[in-house]
């Protein structure tokens, strides 16, 4: 059999580059630098196939321009925001990406982010290291507490429920929002909102887990965010565009929302550098999936796909 030609545009894990070499003739980029649109456009003439992270932009304009060879499009990452879907379903390419794997380790940094905002590790941080903390007192850096609190969760999907199941964790009393109401079985006693609004008004704690789609994009306006209880913390490990930054800094500064803790953002790299003066923003930059353990399972569940493509069968995460 014909080997397929893959190319790789980010430096993915060993363990994901040695088992994709066993199968596959790789082209891989070397410099770990955003494949541009027009090194996109070049390697669809020389592959079979590409495992682009969020970071390749599969734009309208971008895949009008795809040679006929590019077949698949094997996504290492469970967002697939960055792909015109439409354009490249209608250039006849199947799109995959790697839901379930990376649940866990961003629920993790969702816990991080909240507990850190909430108790501010920012401030604490640095007072420490920079040989800042001179006094103590019961009235210092007092925050808010996480265990027992109202906790709303916007997009109950794989994200949401592995969030959902360490806040039970610190016995918080979840609420969600979602397009439909969950089994019982998945809900475990989570108290449904069928209203965004709704779910606002009791979220003394704010986590966002959708999807960033034309229905998302600018989720959290200042209306919304004007809806939550005032001392509300939110926390966002989707897509920065699910939030309107201006709007929170407005809410940040008027103390109606008492922290924040983010893992992304509308630019990225880079962030929001008006965000930088306010200690009660604690953010990290786009790491809710990088684990040793979630990075090889990405990898490899995205070879999966592609295994099962070349084999002439259906993708498991066919999109
Ligand atoms: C990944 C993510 O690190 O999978 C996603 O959608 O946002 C991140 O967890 C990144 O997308 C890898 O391409």
């Amino acid at each position: 059999m014909i080997r397929p030609t893959v190319w790789i545009p980010r430096r993915l894990s060993d363990a994901t580059l040695a088992r994709a070499r066993a199968t596959y003739d790789l082209i891989v980029k070397d410099d770990d630098t955003p494949g541009t649109a027009d090194e996109i456009i070049a390697m669809s003439g020389q592959v079979d196939a590409m495992i682009p992270c969020h970071s390749e932009h599969f734009t309208a304009d971008v895949v009008a321009r795809l040679s006929p060879r590019l077949r698949i499009v094997a996504n290492h990452s469970v967002g697939v925001d960055h792909c015109d879907l439409a354009a490249l379903a209608a250039a006849g390419i199947v799109v995959t990406n790697t839901p379930d794997v990376l649940s866990d380790a961003t629920a993790e940094i969702a816990m991080l982010l909240m507990l850190g905002a909430a108790r501010h590790a920012v401030t604490g941080d640095r007072l420490v290291r920079r040989g800042e903390w001179t006094s103590w007192s019961p009235s210092f850096m007092v925050g808010k507490q996480v265990t027992g609190s109202r906790l709303g969760i916007v997009g109950m999907g794989r994200v949401g429920r592995a969030f959902a199941a360490k806040a039970r964790g610190f016995d918080m009393d979840i609420h969600y929002y979602n397009r439909s109401r969950l089994p019982a079985d998945q809900e475990q006693g989570a108290t449904f909102h069928s209203d965004l609004d709704s779910l606002l008004a009791v979220s003394d704690f704010l986590s966002l887990h959708c999807p960033a789609t034309p229905d998302t994009r600018g989720l959290m306006n200042a209306d919304r965010l004007a809806k939550l209880p005032a001392g509300a913390v939110i926390v966002n490990t989707a897509r920065g565009a699910l939030i309107d930054e201006a709007a929170l800094l407005a809410a940040i500064e008027s103390r109606h929302v008492a922290a924040a803790g983010l893992d992304c953002f509308q630019v990225e790299p880079g962030g929001n550098p008006s965000f930088a003066a306010h200690e009660n923003i604690f953010m990290l930059p786009h790491i809710g999936s990088a684990t040793v353990r979630t990075r090889d399972a990405m990898g490899f569940r995205a070879l999966d796909n592609l295994d099962a493509f070349f084999a002439g069968k259906a993708p498991r995460d066919r999109l």
